[in-house]
């Protein structure tokens, strides 16, 4: 990708003459199992292929959307939703993984929700987690040069506490990015637990280090759909994934509905 902060720019652009606005407030960002809890939420306002956005390209993961959807909020701002994501494992290196970020930032939105599906190390399939902190163990960051990006409370302290005034009983989680695509194995886990993880996943600390870098406040937010490698008997698979993801979309769908009303 040519200059990342430029193609961002031009995204920005390129969506405020698609849509006929001048930016927008919110970004959300879907992860796996979360794309119905979103479907229906806000005014529908308008929506696009991402890939036909400078610097977006289609997603490669089933059950990841590729869709950029405008939509107004009772609070009176505009949210865009980002259906799907890039990933560190697509190998298109870190710059279109947080591409989604930059272009919300140069768009004039001020908050980012994270939300992804993951493993559980200390939280039950079904759960949705509020990332309190992150250890990115990717050995990738979206950062070049000599940028010093403080990231002492990355996840938004308000934001954190926003949520829960939507619902209370939401457990707190330290999300450790993986690069993937492979889960990990019983080792790996066990070291990311012995450091201070409880959830393991595969997106959202590079997009997060980018968000704060771009000065937007972040929320993030996990739905635990396995649990993590050698915490559970069985051995992991995708249609695990899709279940979990379906039962929790009742407890999903009043979280984002809620925090929409006060973003
Ligand atoms: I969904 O167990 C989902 N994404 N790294 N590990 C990692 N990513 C995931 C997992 C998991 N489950």
């Amino acid at each position: 990708m040519d200059d990342p902060y430029l193609v961002a720019r031009q995204a920005a652009d390129a969506l405020r003459s698609r849509f006929g606005i001048p930016g927008f407030d919110v970004a959300l960002v879907l992860g796996s199992g979360w794309a119905q809890a979103a479907d229906g939420l806000g005014e529908p306002i308008d929506e696009c292929p991402l890939d036909e956005l400078p610097g977006f390209s289609a997603p490669v993961v089933a059950g990841h959307g590729g869709v950029l959807r405008l939509v107004g909020t009772t609070s009176g701002s505009i949210a865009a939703i980002f259906t799907g994501r890039t990933h560190l494992y697509e190998g298109r290196g870190v710059a279109p993984v947080v591409h989604g970020v930059r272009t919300a930032a140069a768009a004039g939105a001020t908050t980012v929700v994270l939300t992804n599906g993951c493993g559980g190390i200390s939280h039950p399939p079904g759960e949705p987690v509020l990332i309190a902190d992150h250890i990115n163990l990717t050995g990738a960051t979206p950062l070049v040069g000599p940028r010093f990006v403080d990231l002492t409370a990355v996840y938004d302290p308000a934001l954190r506490a926003l949520a829960r005034e939507v619902d209370p009983s939401l457990a707190d989680g330290v999300y450790c990015q993986f690069h993937g695509p492979s889960y990990e194995t019983p080792a790996e886990v066990a070291m990311a637990r012995a450091i201070g993880g409880t959830l393991v996943g595969m997106s959202t600390a590079l997009e997060a280090i980018a968000a704060r870098e771009a000065g937007l406040r972040v929320l993030g937010i996990s739905l635990v759909t396995n649990a993590a490698a050698g915490i559970a008997a069985e051995p992991l698979s995708h249609a695990e994934v899709v279940e979990a993801g379906l039962a929790a979309q009742p407890r999903l769908r009043g979280l984002l509905a809620g925090l929409l009303e006060r973003l």
